[in-house]
């Protein structure tokens, strides 16, 4: 039998702090009792209250109600926001629509849960991001490509799978606001291609039927060259008529099955994919084939930008794979349908630990943008490590792009800000774009493991995401906080041990493996595990560059110009060795080792000081959590606890053959006289 946890709605009993009286009933008003998404928010509702506080919830039909929650329309609260408020006994929940009533409810179960009083509360909520997704990696037999939690949910030996467990993540999804799922690998493999086909669009359907009844629309990656691969042409050039003419009869076919379908996700022209530039056309062009043709049924296309030569021969110093994305769409810039948006990963590579943010966000100026993240932690630890990404993802959003700056074609004195803020958050919220189509997505965590996650722990990255894509405002600590309360205990250290152990847990794991933003260093293709000169001699265009007087990569102007693609302010900093931020220093610079940092170390003596830091710093998490023993639930702990032998594990190793690495190459000895091989 299949088992799996309720995550972060568990439900867990709960202390009332006078919030039982507030919900012993509900009453719906100004909505339909039976709309789906309403129906889904009373029984949440009673499920959640049940379990929390006890007791039974009443459904009110008719009459007046004393005390309890009363969910109303309110068609001037915006799109998917609630209001939620209290007087007199009554807790209103004000929605215009039923994405709105389910997310103020899970709203309110949230207050319960986290044993917060809702007396005298008025709070308003509303999305940041128009489009806020999870992306699935998911393949038709079942594996999940960077997938560290087990197979699929969805799928399983070429079925689409819809059952109880499908539902128990439409919850999930829907209860940090995700209202966008894409189902498959963007590695759209040939069964995959299936998806679009008969086949299978009566399971599509039924998933995209109960997705919506959580106000989660579903997508699929397609493969770009469909026509050959399903027997139509033998073609997939967007110009070819007899394949546009096969891409309307297909689409429609689709549509006709699945309306609630939302539109498709492409990785075209990218790791051996095919795409556009087969047929010498631009990235655009088969972005827009695509889009004319789903547009008559509210479709969209997200068109990744994940484009770049993967065939690098390593001794090409000018060739840099940093400038891809940038140099790929930059001229295509206006050039797409509105219902096209480009999906941007964070940095310009590939979901390093430490990377700049993509240049593409803000120099763009005339479409649509979406940002992509990964929470799989595909180089961040495998779901083994603990690796809390929410304050990096922060980072990302709070970066200011440069885009709005008064003297953004000037080389100023660098600046790290002007009084015309333009972050990438403003971006791909859909602020400074005329349509709205914008967003934020992640690449999933998830697998059928019964914790959804594997190490129980990253299932803050899962609920993470999907509270700051709703709400960029919040902390990254108020969201470690809620998730710890929600998914382990409201008890005083386990919340405080929780935070300390996530909160720094991005920079502990940077610490012990590539240091100052060079990234890589890793086994390759399994991206888990050291390995420093893995990549060095390989295709993959990821280098970085060490002999035996210096490490980095020369992206400035005398280098591969990478540092040119920002906007003035931003690329004046980044091509100075003494104003480019350190955490960033070798990924812009190619420096000796006895090159002084600001606190006055060399880069050799950070590479070891932080490399033991990395080591003791695990020590200490684990530390931390052997103190929760016996105060939270003793499948998670033993979870976390195994994981955390291997994370220390792995730490170590990669601190020893990083630092004998750069011992042996600079010969250059440690000033503390620690251990190096
Ligand atoms: C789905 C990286 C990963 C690949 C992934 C690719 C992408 O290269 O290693 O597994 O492919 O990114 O984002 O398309």
């Amino acid at each position: 039998m299949e088992n799996w946890t309720q995550g972060w709605l568990v439900y867990r009993h709960v202390e009332d702090v006078g919030n039982a009286q507030l919900t012993r009933k509900i009453k719906i008003t100004g909505f339909d009792e039976e709309q789906p998404m309403v129906r889904n928010a009373v029984a949440e509702f009673r499920r959640g209250i049940r379990g929390m506080l006890g007791g039974s919830v009443t459904l009110v039909h008719a009459g007046a109600m004393r005390e309890g929650v009363l969910v109303s329309c309110r068609q001037e609260i915006p799109a998917e926001g609630y209001r939620i408020r209290e007087a007199d006994g009554i807790l209103q929940v004000e929605a215009a629509d039923g994405p709105g009533v389910l997310y103020g409810i899970f709203h309110v179960l949230r207050l319960v849960a986290m044993e917060k009083p809702m007396r005298g509360i008025d709070v308003t909520c509303r999305p940041d991001n128009p489009l806020r997704m999870y992306n699935h990696w998911d393949n038709m037999d079942g594996s999940i490509e960077r997938g560290y939690s087990g197979n699929s949910f969805f799928f399983e030996d070429n079925r689409v799978l819809v059952n109880r467990r499908t539902r128990d993540y439409c919850r999930l999804a829907a209860s940090v606001g995700i209202n966008g799922v894409v189902i498959n690998n963007v590695n759209v493999k040939e069964a995959a291609s299936w998806l679009i086909t008969e086949r299978y669009l009566g399971q599509v359907k039924k998933m995209a039927a109960l997705f919506a009844e959580y106000g989660i629309r579903l997508f699929l990656s397609l493969n770009f060259a469909a026509p050959i691969e399903l027997g139509g042409p033998d073609s997939a050039d967007p110009f070819d008529e007899d394949v546009t003419a096969w891409w309307r009869q297909k689409i429609a076919q689709v549509y006709e099955a699945v309306p609630e379908l939302g539109g498709f996700l492409v990785k075209a022209d990218s790791e051996g994919r095919p795409g556009p530039f087969t047929y010498g056309r631009t990235q655009a062009d088969g972005a827009n084939m695509l889009a004319d043709l789903v547009r008559p049924y509210g479709g969209i296309i997200l068109w990744r930008c994940f484009v770049y030569n993967c065939t690098q021969d390593w001794r090409d110093t000018k060739t840099d794979r940093a400038r891809a994305a940038y140099d790929n769409f930059i001229g295509t810039d206006g050039d797409y349908r509105d219902n096209v948006i480009l999906q941007i990963k964070n940095g310009p590579m590939d979901f390093q630990i430490r990377e700049p943010v993509s240049p593409l966000f803000g120099a763009l100026q005339k479409t649509n943008q979406m940002l992509e993240v990964q929470i799989a932690q595909e180089y961040t630890g495998h779901q083994i490590d603990v690796c809390y990404l929410i304050p990096m993802f922060k980072e990302v959003l709070d970066f200011n792009t440069c885009a709005a700056c008064p003297s953004r074609s000037e080389c100023t004195a660098p600046v790290t800000c002007c009084e015309k803020r333009s972050t990438v958050a403003d971006v791909v919220s859909g602020r400074t774009m005329h349509n709205g189509n914008a967003g934020i997505c992640a690449v999933c965590n998830t697998g059928r493991d019964e914790n959804w996650t594997g190490n129980d722990l990253a299932g803050a990255n899962f609920y993470g995401f999907g509270r700051l894509a709703y709400d960029t405002g919040l902390s990254a600590e108020t969201i470690a906080e809620e998730w710890i309360r929600l998914a382990l205990s409201n008890d005083r250290q386990v919340v405080e041990h929780g935070k300390k152990i996530l909160l720094p847990s991005r920079e502990t794991y940077e610490k012990y493996t590539s240091p100052l933003g060079i990234g890589w260093m890793v086994t390759p293709m399994e991206h888990y595990g050291p390995s420093v000169d893995g990549y060095e001699y390989s295709r993959w265009g990821t280098y970085h560059r060490a002999d035996w007087q210096g490490i980095g990569v020369d992206r400035t102007d005398r280098g591969t110009g990478y540092a040119q693609q920002y906007a003035n302010p931003m690329a004046c900093l980044y091509n100075g060795a003494e104003t480019c931020p350190e955490e960033l220093l070798l990924f812009f610079h190619h420096l000796p080792y006895q090159h002084r940092l600001r606190s006055g170390k060399t880069i050799i003596q950070h590479i070891y000081d932080s490399h033991f830091e990395g080591v003791e710093e695990v020590e200490e998490m684990i530390r931390l959590w052997k103190e929760l023993e016996g105060k939270i639930e003793e499948r998670i702990y033993q979870n976390v606890s195994e994981r955390f032998v291997r994370q220390l594990e792995n730490a170590r190793e990669w601190r020893d053959q990083v630092n004998s690495y750069f011992y042996r190459k600079s010969g250059i000895a440690d000033e503390k006289g620690r251990r190096i091989y």
